[in-house]
């Protein structure tokens, strides 16, 4: 039997917490390599494992794996997260999309200079642009496609984590999408995370 998957990144949710979450999800182990110094990191360069010199990078089923997407999208289809034909596919996709141009706004915050001002253009955009998309795809419905969890599900209940903690009280007006956190496997895990989180950890 294959050993658990490796997860290396550093030592933040970044780019690794949708993977992390979607393993969780899928209930698979996983250990983690956190680079806690340039030679861990040079390290992993010099034996041509980071193919764009880049992580996250996940060591599973006997390969290499980069790209955040492309990772995602192996573990899904591999734990049946990603739909039952190419047409929900394609849907868990962009709704899965849509939550990461959410959380990749939050992520950049700790490098931008002028962050209230962006903050209020995140949530403008939250409440305005997207937060109304998955509220009514999910309007008589659980999960966001095809009456399965997915990972568009899996995104989405992380963007809403990112969301609740910049803007408190965000989702009372998206009942439908606060309640998929309510049904979300391990939600006492994700309230135990929440409550770790620090401004250090983006
Ligand atoms: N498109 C890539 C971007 C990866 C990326 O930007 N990784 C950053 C850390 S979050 C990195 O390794 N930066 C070092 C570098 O680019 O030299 C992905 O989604 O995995």
């Amino acid at each position: 039997m294959a050993g658990k998957p490796v997860l290396y990144y550093f030592n933040g949710r970044g780019r690794m917490e949708a993977i992390r979450w979607l393993l969780a999800v899928a209930e698979v182990e996983f250990d983690e390599v956190l680079l806690t110094t340039r030679e861990q990191y040079d390290k992993l360069l010099s034996d041509g494992a980071l193919m764009f010199q880049q992580v996250p990078m996940v060591e599973i089923d006997g390969m290499q794996l980069i790209q955040t997407k492309a990772i995602l999208h192996y573990i899904a289809q591999k734990y049946n997260l990603h739909g039952k034909d190419p047409k929900e596919r394609v849907m868990i996709n962009m709704y899965a999309e849509g939550a990461m141009d959410v959380m990749e706004m939050i992520m950049v915050l700790p490098f931008i200079t002028d962050v209230k001002a962006k903050l209020d253009n995140i949530q403008t955009k939250a409440k305005e642009r997207y937060l109304p998309v998955y509220e009514k795809a999910l309007s008589g419905h659980i999960y966001l496609v095809g009456g399965e969890l997915s990972l568009a599900d899996v995104q989405l209940f992380e963007c809403t984590l990112m969301l609740e903690e910049k803007f408190t009280g965000i989702l009372a007006e998206f009942p439908n999408v606060k309640l998929c956190e309510k049904v979300f496997p391990g939600q006492d895990d994700a309230d135990s995370r929440r409550q770790q989180v620090s401004a250090a950890r983006q």
